[in-house]
Protein backbone atom coordinates (compact mmCIF):
# COMPACT_ATOMS: atom_id res chain seq x y z
CA UNK A 1 0.00 0.00 0.00
CA UNK A 2 2.53 2.16 1.24
CA UNK A 3 5.06 1.50 -1.95
CA UNK A 4 1.95 2.26 -4.31
CA UNK A 5 1.37 5.02 -2.43
CA UNK A 6 4.61 6.59 -3.12
CA UNK A 7 5.41 5.18 -6.69
CA UNK A 8 2.05 7.56 -7.49
CA UNK A 9 3.92 10.68 -5.96
CA UNK A 10 7.76 9.67 -8.03
CA UNK A 11 8.75 13.01 -7.80
CA UNK A 12 10.86 14.66 -10.56
CA UNK A 13 12.72 17.42 -11.65
CA UNK A 14 10.84 20.60 -12.78
CA UNK A 15 13.03 20.70 -16.08
CA UNK A 16 15.50 19.08 -17.44
CA UNK A 17 17.98 21.79 -17.34
CA UNK A 18 17.47 22.06 -13.58
CA UNK A 19 17.52 18.66 -13.74
CA UNK A 20 21.15 18.19 -14.96
CA UNK A 21 22.11 19.97 -12.08
CA UNK A 22 20.76 18.09 -9.69
CA UNK A 23 23.97 15.94 -8.97
CA UNK A 24 26.10 18.25 -8.93
CA UNK A 25 28.05 19.52 -5.31
CA UNK A 26 27.61 22.86 -3.79
CA UNK A 27 31.32 23.74 -4.78
CA UNK A 28 30.78 22.76 -8.46
CA UNK A 29 27.65 25.49 -8.73
CA UNK A 30 28.17 28.51 -11.16
CA UNK A 31 26.60 31.86 -10.07
CA UNK A 32 24.25 30.88 -13.55
CA UNK A 33 23.29 27.62 -12.16
CA UNK A 34 22.44 28.96 -8.52
CA UNK A 35 20.55 31.82 -10.63
CA UNK A 36 18.22 29.32 -12.71
CA UNK A 37 17.37 27.17 -9.23
CA UNK A 38 16.40 30.16 -7.52
CA UNK A 39 14.75 32.16 -10.73
CA UNK A 40 12.25 28.64 -10.90
CA UNK A 41 11.98 27.89 -7.30
CA UNK A 42 12.33 31.86 -6.00
CA UNK A 43 12.31 30.48 -2.05
CA UNK A 44 12.35 27.74 0.19
CA UNK A 45 8.90 27.22 1.54
CA UNK A 46 7.87 25.28 4.34
CA UNK A 47 4.65 24.34 6.35
CA UNK A 48 5.09 24.20 10.29
CA UNK A 49 1.85 22.21 11.59
CA UNK A 50 1.31 21.62 15.25
CA UNK A 51 -1.02 22.33 17.86
CA UNK A 52 -1.75 25.51 20.02
CA UNK A 53 1.23 26.26 22.32
CA UNK A 54 4.00 23.42 20.26
CA UNK A 55 6.90 26.12 20.15
CA UNK A 56 5.92 26.77 16.26
CA UNK A 57 6.69 30.41 16.25
CA UNK A 58 9.82 29.88 18.51
CA UNK A 59 11.63 27.66 16.01
CA UNK A 60 10.90 29.61 12.85
CA UNK A 61 12.33 32.78 15.29
CA UNK A 62 15.07 30.85 16.34
CA UNK A 63 15.59 29.37 12.79
CA UNK A 64 16.17 33.41 11.70
CA UNK A 65 17.92 34.47 14.36
CA UNK A 66 14.97 37.23 14.50
CA UNK A 67 13.77 38.78 17.93
CA UNK A 68 10.05 37.85 18.80
CA UNK A 69 7.17 39.63 16.65
CA UNK A 70 10.29 40.30 13.74
CA UNK A 71 7.98 38.74 10.99
CA UNK A 72 6.62 39.96 8.15
CA UNK A 73 3.08 38.75 7.17
CA UNK A 74 1.72 38.72 3.70
CA UNK A 75 -1.55 37.91 3.13
CA UNK A 76 -2.73 38.28 -1.39
CA UNK A 77 0.40 40.27 -1.60
CA UNK A 78 -0.12 42.55 1.32
CA UNK A 79 1.84 43.09 4.42
CA UNK A 80 -0.87 42.39 7.65
CA UNK A 81 0.07 42.76 11.68
CA UNK A 82 1.45 39.73 13.10
CA UNK A 83 -1.09 37.19 14.83
CA UNK A 84 0.08 37.97 18.58
CA UNK A 85 1.42 34.59 20.77
CA UNK A 86 -1.81 32.58 21.87
CA UNK A 87 -4.23 34.17 19.60
CA UNK A 88 -3.37 31.85 16.41
CA UNK A 89 -6.69 30.17 17.04
CA UNK A 90 -8.83 32.73 16.97
CA UNK A 91 -9.13 33.10 13.64
CA UNK A 92 -6.95 36.12 13.42
CA UNK A 93 -4.50 33.13 11.57
CA UNK A 94 -5.03 31.76 7.64
CA UNK A 95 -2.58 28.90 6.83
CA UNK A 96 -2.11 31.30 3.41
CA UNK A 97 -0.45 33.58 4.87
CA UNK A 98 3.13 33.58 4.09
CA UNK A 99 5.88 34.68 6.92
CA UNK A 100 8.93 35.83 6.06
CA UNK A 101 11.93 37.43 8.31
CA UNK A 102 13.78 39.63 6.77
CA UNK A 103 17.15 37.71 8.79
CA UNK A 104 16.55 34.75 6.31
CA UNK A 105 14.66 36.51 3.46
CA UNK A 106 15.40 32.83 1.22
CA UNK A 107 12.59 31.01 3.23
CA UNK A 108 8.92 31.40 3.34
CA UNK A 109 6.72 29.74 6.33
CA UNK A 110 3.34 28.79 6.58
CA UNK A 111 1.99 28.08 9.86
CA UNK A 112 -1.00 25.92 10.48
CA UNK A 113 -1.74 27.83 13.25
CA UNK A 114 -2.79 25.53 16.45
CA UNK A 115 -5.66 23.36 15.96
CA UNK A 116 -6.59 20.65 18.55
CA UNK A 117 -8.24 17.37 17.68
CA UNK A 118 -11.45 17.75 16.34
CA UNK A 119 -11.09 20.51 15.10
CA UNK A 120 -12.62 19.38 11.42
CA UNK A 121 -12.73 22.33 9.80
CA UNK A 122 -9.52 23.53 10.71
CA UNK A 123 -8.18 20.13 9.30
CA UNK A 124 -9.58 20.18 6.20
CA UNK A 125 -8.01 23.79 5.37
CA UNK A 126 -4.57 22.19 5.99
CA UNK A 127 -5.30 19.22 4.16
CA UNK A 128 -6.74 21.56 1.16
CA UNK A 129 -3.45 23.78 1.40
CA UNK A 130 -1.27 20.58 1.49
CA UNK A 131 -3.09 19.65 -1.63
CA UNK A 132 -2.96 22.59 -3.48
CA UNK A 133 0.23 23.48 -2.90
CA UNK A 134 2.09 20.13 -3.39
CA UNK A 135 2.05 20.59 -6.84
CA UNK A 136 1.63 23.20 -9.43
CA UNK A 137 3.92 26.48 -9.88
CA UNK A 138 7.25 25.33 -8.47
CA UNK A 139 7.74 28.81 -6.68
CA UNK A 140 4.16 28.47 -5.27
CA UNK A 141 5.08 24.93 -4.06
CA UNK A 142 5.60 23.23 -0.41
CA UNK A 143 8.47 22.05 -0.21
CA UNK A 144 8.90 20.55 3.59
CA UNK A 145 6.64 20.23 6.50
CA UNK A 146 7.68 20.30 9.86
CA UNK A 147 4.81 19.01 12.15
CA UNK A 148 5.92 20.07 15.49
CA UNK A 149 4.37 17.61 18.43
CA UNK A 150 4.92 19.27 22.08
CA UNK A 151 7.02 16.53 23.77
CA UNK A 152 5.59 18.38 27.03
CA UNK A 153 2.10 17.28 26.52
CA UNK A 154 0.91 14.58 27.97
CA UNK A 155 -0.91 13.56 25.31
CA UNK A 156 0.59 14.97 21.99
CA UNK A 157 -0.54 11.99 19.66
CA UNK A 158 -4.01 12.77 20.28
CA UNK A 159 -4.54 16.00 17.18
CA UNK A 160 -3.78 13.41 15.27
CA UNK A 161 -6.23 10.77 16.03
CA UNK A 162 -8.79 12.55 13.63
CA UNK A 163 -6.65 10.27 10.80
CA UNK A 164 -4.40 13.61 9.59
CA UNK A 165 -1.89 11.24 8.42
CA UNK A 166 -4.20 8.39 6.88
CA UNK A 167 -3.25 10.96 3.67
CA UNK A 168 -0.03 11.34 1.90
CA UNK A 169 1.50 14.78 1.21
CA UNK A 170 2.64 14.00 -2.60
CA UNK A 171 6.55 14.26 -2.93
CA UNK A 172 6.80 17.15 0.37
CA UNK A 173 8.36 15.09 3.02
CA UNK A 174 7.38 15.66 6.76
CA UNK A 175 9.82 15.85 9.37
CA UNK A 176 8.36 14.90 12.92
CA UNK A 177 9.49 17.83 15.17
CA UNK A 178 9.60 16.67 18.89
CA UNK A 179 9.45 20.41 20.94
CA UNK A 180 9.83 20.67 24.16
CA UNK A 181 12.26 18.36 25.25
CA UNK A 182 13.02 20.53 28.40
CA UNK A 183 9.26 20.49 29.03
CA UNK A 184 9.09 16.75 29.33
CA UNK A 185 12.55 16.87 31.43
CA UNK A 186 10.66 18.69 34.07
CA UNK A 187 7.46 16.46 33.87
CA UNK A 188 9.65 13.45 34.33
CA UNK A 189 11.64 14.70 36.87
CA UNK A 190 8.33 15.69 38.94
CA UNK A 191 7.15 12.46 38.43
CA UNK A 192 10.28 10.77 39.48
CA UNK A 193 10.74 13.03 42.63
CA UNK A 194 7.79 15.31 43.37
CA UNK A 195 7.25 18.86 43.30
CA UNK A 196 10.37 20.02 45.22
CA UNK A 197 12.82 17.90 45.08
CA UNK A 198 16.71 18.82 46.71
CA UNK A 199 19.19 19.95 44.61
CA UNK A 200 21.14 16.77 45.06
CA UNK A 201 17.98 14.54 44.20
CA UNK A 202 18.18 16.63 40.75
CA UNK A 203 21.74 16.07 40.33
CA UNK A 204 21.81 12.02 41.36
CA UNK A 205 18.31 12.05 38.77
CA UNK A 206 19.64 13.53 35.80
CA UNK A 207 20.42 10.29 33.82
CA UNK A 208 17.33 8.82 35.30
CA UNK A 209 15.40 11.60 33.77
CA UNK A 210 16.80 11.85 30.64
CA UNK A 211 16.42 8.24 30.11
CA UNK A 212 12.51 8.70 31.01
CA UNK A 213 12.53 11.34 28.70
CA UNK A 214 14.41 9.56 25.86
CA UNK A 215 11.31 6.54 26.67
CA UNK A 216 8.68 8.49 26.12
CA UNK A 217 9.73 10.45 23.31
CA UNK A 218 10.59 6.55 21.46
CA UNK A 219 7.23 5.43 22.47
CA UNK A 220 5.53 8.63 20.40
CA UNK A 221 8.45 7.71 17.70
CA UNK A 222 6.52 4.48 17.29
CA UNK A 223 2.94 5.84 17.20
CA UNK A 224 4.03 7.59 14.88
CA UNK A 225 5.63 5.08 12.66
CA UNK A 226 2.71 3.20 12.94
CA UNK A 227 0.42 5.80 11.27
CA UNK A 228 -0.60 4.80 7.70
CA UNK A 229 1.96 7.39 6.37
CA UNK A 230 4.63 7.96 9.08
CA UNK A 231 6.80 10.99 8.88
CA UNK A 232 9.77 10.81 6.74
CA UNK A 233 12.82 11.67 9.50
CA UNK A 234 12.22 12.93 13.18
CA UNK A 235 14.33 15.31 15.04
CA UNK A 236 14.07 16.31 19.06
CA UNK A 237 14.50 19.65 19.80
CA UNK A 238 14.24 21.78 23.58
CA UNK A 239 15.26 25.07 25.22
CA UNK A 240 14.69 26.69 21.63
CA UNK A 241 13.44 29.87 23.49
CA UNK A 242 16.71 30.31 24.04
CA UNK A 243 19.12 31.69 21.74
CA UNK A 244 22.07 29.24 22.56
CA UNK A 245 24.65 27.89 20.48
CA UNK A 246 22.47 24.13 21.25
CA UNK A 247 19.66 25.88 20.06
CA UNK A 248 21.38 27.40 16.93
CA UNK A 249 22.80 23.42 16.34
CA UNK A 250 19.40 22.17 16.60
CA UNK A 251 18.25 24.25 13.73
CA UNK A 252 21.00 23.27 11.24
CA UNK A 253 20.52 20.10 12.49
CA UNK A 254 17.06 20.13 11.26
CA UNK A 255 17.65 22.04 7.83
CA UNK A 256 20.47 19.26 7.37
CA UNK A 257 17.79 16.52 8.07
CA UNK A 258 15.18 18.59 6.05
CA UNK A 259 17.76 17.93 2.86
CA UNK A 260 18.08 14.84 3.17
CA UNK A 261 13.85 14.47 3.22
CA UNK A 262 13.74 16.48 0.33
CA UNK A 263 12.36 14.48 -2.93
CA UNK A 264 15.35 15.65 -6.09
CA UNK A 265 18.51 17.24 -6.64
CA UNK A 266 17.69 20.55 -7.04
CA UNK A 267 15.66 20.78 -3.99
CA UNK A 268 18.57 19.63 -1.84
CA UNK A 269 20.79 22.27 -3.86
CA UNK A 270 17.58 24.81 -3.36
CA UNK A 271 17.70 24.38 0.60
CA UNK A 272 21.80 24.25 0.49
CA UNK A 273 22.29 27.77 -1.66
CA UNK A 274 19.54 28.72 1.01
CA UNK A 275 21.36 28.38 4.19
CA UNK A 276 24.66 29.32 2.85
CA UNK A 277 23.09 32.81 1.89
CA UNK A 278 21.41 32.63 5.39
CA UNK A 279 24.85 32.38 7.08
CA UNK A 280 26.96 34.52 4.92
CA UNK A 281 24.23 37.16 5.84
CA UNK A 282 24.46 36.48 9.88
CA UNK A 283 28.22 36.47 9.02
CA UNK A 284 27.98 39.97 8.06
CA UNK A 285 25.11 41.06 10.03
CA UNK A 286 27.53 39.95 12.89
CA UNK A 287 30.75 41.79 11.85
CA UNK A 288 29.13 45.21 11.25
CA UNK A 289 27.36 44.63 14.60
CA UNK A 290 31.22 44.19 15.77
CA UNK A 291 32.29 47.49 13.71
CA UNK A 292 29.11 49.33 15.05
CA UNK A 293 30.26 48.55 19.02
CA UNK A 294 33.80 49.53 18.45
CA UNK A 295 32.61 52.76 16.65
CA UNK A 296 30.67 53.27 19.51
CA UNK A 297 33.08 52.62 22.09
CA UNK A 298 35.39 55.27 20.71
CA UNK A 299 33.65 57.67 19.75
CA UNK A 300 32.69 57.04 16.10
CA UNK A 301 29.13 56.23 15.62
CA UNK A 302 28.01 59.41 13.60
CA UNK A 303 31.04 58.59 11.30
CA UNK A 304 29.76 55.18 10.69
N1 LIG B 1 10.62 25.34 27.78
C1 LIG B 1 10.47 25.60 26.47
N2 LIG B 1 9.58 26.52 26.07
C2 LIG B 1 9.44 26.74 24.75
C3 LIG B 1 10.21 26.05 23.77
N3 LIG B 1 9.83 26.48 22.55
C4 LIG B 1 8.86 27.39 22.76
N4 LIG B 1 8.62 27.57 24.06
C5 LIG B 1 7.65 28.46 24.70
O1 LIG B 1 6.35 27.95 24.46
C6 LIG B 1 5.40 29.00 24.31
C7 LIG B 1 4.65 28.84 23.01
O2 LIG B 1 5.55 28.95 21.95
P1 LIG B 1 5.07 29.43 20.50
O3 LIG B 1 6.27 29.38 19.63
O4 LIG B 1 4.34 30.70 20.57
O5 LIG B 1 4.05 28.26 20.14
P2 LIG B 1 3.11 28.14 18.83
O6 LIG B 1 3.11 26.72 18.43
O7 LIG B 1 3.54 29.13 17.80
O8 LIG B 1 1.70 28.49 19.44
P3 LIG B 1 0.41 29.08 18.66
O9 LIG B 1 0.88 30.25 17.83
O10 LIG B 1 -0.51 29.49 19.74
O11 LIG B 1 -0.13 27.98 17.81
C8 LIG B 1 6.22 30.30 24.38
O12 LIG B 1 6.12 30.80 25.66
C9 LIG B 1 7.65 29.85 24.09
O13 LIG B 1 8.63 30.68 24.70
C10 LIG B 1 11.18 25.08 24.23
O14 LIG B 1 11.90 24.42 23.47
N5 LIG B 1 11.25 24.89 25.59
MG1 LIG C 1 2.55 30.69 16.82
Amino acid sequence: MLRSIRHRFKPQEVSRELGALAGKDMEELTSDDILAIRGVYKRFRVLVLGPANAGKTTLLERLSDSPAGAATVTRDGRRIPEVPRGYSQRGAHRITDEITYASNPGFVFHDSGGFEAGADDEIKAVWNFIRKRSSGSPSEQLHAIWLCIPADNSRPFGFLHSGFFSKPTGSVPVIGVFTKLDGRETIELVNLLGADPSPSDIFQSHSRVQQRTTNFIEELQTQFQRLPVPPTAFIRLGNMHKNTEESTAACTQLLQITTDALPTGTLKLLLRITVRNKLRRVKTTTMLQRVLKEAEVQGLSQAV
